[in-house]
């Protein structure tokens, strides 16, 4: 009958996934019923306004394969989707505005676009194809990112240069490890690697690491005076190591196969407290400390009230908190 539906679909990248959708008339609609309506839109290559919503006649979307034009709907539409639920469910939060609005989402953006971005104005995600058309940046922890960004911009706001600017980054990077290990796909289970699936550089490296930033050869390991100078995907590096500090401790450790050697920049050891305790530290010191102009040193200081506040003050996750800012030269 008409209205909300599940559907499936599979995705080059999520393999093969439920999806919202809205059956109207004799079509069946890429639009989220279960999720306050969230569109996802084929831009068919072009790069201004809505292009196309995605449409079928029996609500099977996609082949995994980029040259089936709903492939890349369905990567984008899972990953709003399971962004949207990880928000919801783990903080209370209804859409990234908590207003309970959903954005939309739109896929196929340009020709041979390699990169994916959110914009306030529109309240929307956009995808490129990739390289060829065929790696298209459409991952869930792409997309995750991308929404995240969305998030940041409701709540703290960090001004998008300087150290606030690389915390802004690092809060996508963080949101977008957590969705991954709380949805726990089998075709991409959790991990501390940003954009693995995606082959952004052609030789199946991903684009950015938490252990160790650096491994990516740009991006900051550690806070340092000049950090505020950096571009903010490298300016983003210390506070991605602090939270692969926070969540998995310190040294070489194997986590759903992947192999991670995390270094500290006082040479102390760091005990980890889990990803989701360390996102839910995040979370809240961004939610209820962070403002526009916070640094290093105030995201130090925001995620020990945040600490504090869920955990204890002086508790052993509160001090593992201050040994994971340690261990990136933030405070001592
Ligand atoms: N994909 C990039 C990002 O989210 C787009 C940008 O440079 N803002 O950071
Ligand atoms: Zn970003």
């Amino acid at each position: 009958e008409e209205g909300v539906h599940t559907g499936t679909g599979t995705g080059q990248y999520n393999g093969t996934v439920p999806l919202g959708s809205t059956l109207s008339g004799s079509t069946y609609q890429l639009v989220d019923g279960e999720r306050a309506g969230h569109r996802t839109y084929d831009l068919g290559q072009g790069t201004s306004g809505t292009g196309t919503l995605f449409t079928d006649a029996d609500d099977v979307w996609g082949n995994g394969l980029p040259s089936n034009r709903q492939t890349a709907g369905v990567d984008v539409a899972f990953g709003a989707a399971a962004t949207w639920d990880y928000y919801k469910e783990v903080f209370g939060r209804n859409g990234i505005r908590n207003d309970g609005v959903a954005a939309y989402s739109r896929a196929h953006y340009g020709n041979s676009y390699v990169n994916a971005f959110w914009q306030d104005s529109c309240f929307c995600m956009t995808y490129g194809d990739g390289s060829g058309n065929a790696n298209p940046l459409t991952s869930l922890d792409v997309a995750a990112h991308e929404m995240t960004h969305g998030v940041t911009a409701a709540t703290a706001n960090l001004t998008y240069s300087g150290e606030s600017g690389g915390l802004n980054e690092a809060t996508s990077d963080i949101f977008a490890a957590a969705v991954e290990f709380y949805e726990n796909l089998p075709a991409d289970p959790g991990d501390y690697l940003v954009g693995e699936k995606i082959n952004i550089n052609g030789d199946g490296t991903p684009l950015r690491y938490m252990d160790k930033p650096s491994r990516d050869g740009s991006s900051h390991d550690n806070w340092s005076p000049g950090l505020g100078n950096v571009d903010v995907h490298y300016s983003s590096g210390p506070a991605n190591h602090f939270f692969y500090l926070l969540s998995e401790g310190s040294g070489a450790k194997t986590v759903n196969g992947v192999a991670y050697d995390s270094p500290t920049y006082d040479g102390k050891s760091v005990t980890g407290i889990g990803v989701q305790n360390a996102a839910k530290i995040w979370y809240r010191a961004l939610t209820t400390y962070m403002t526009s102009s916070t640094n290093y040193a105030g995201a130090r200081t925001a995620t020990l009230s945040a600490a504090a506040d869920l955990f204890g003050a002086y508790s052993p996750t509160y001090l593992a908190v201050a040994d994971a800012w340690a261990g990136i030269n933030v405070g001592s």
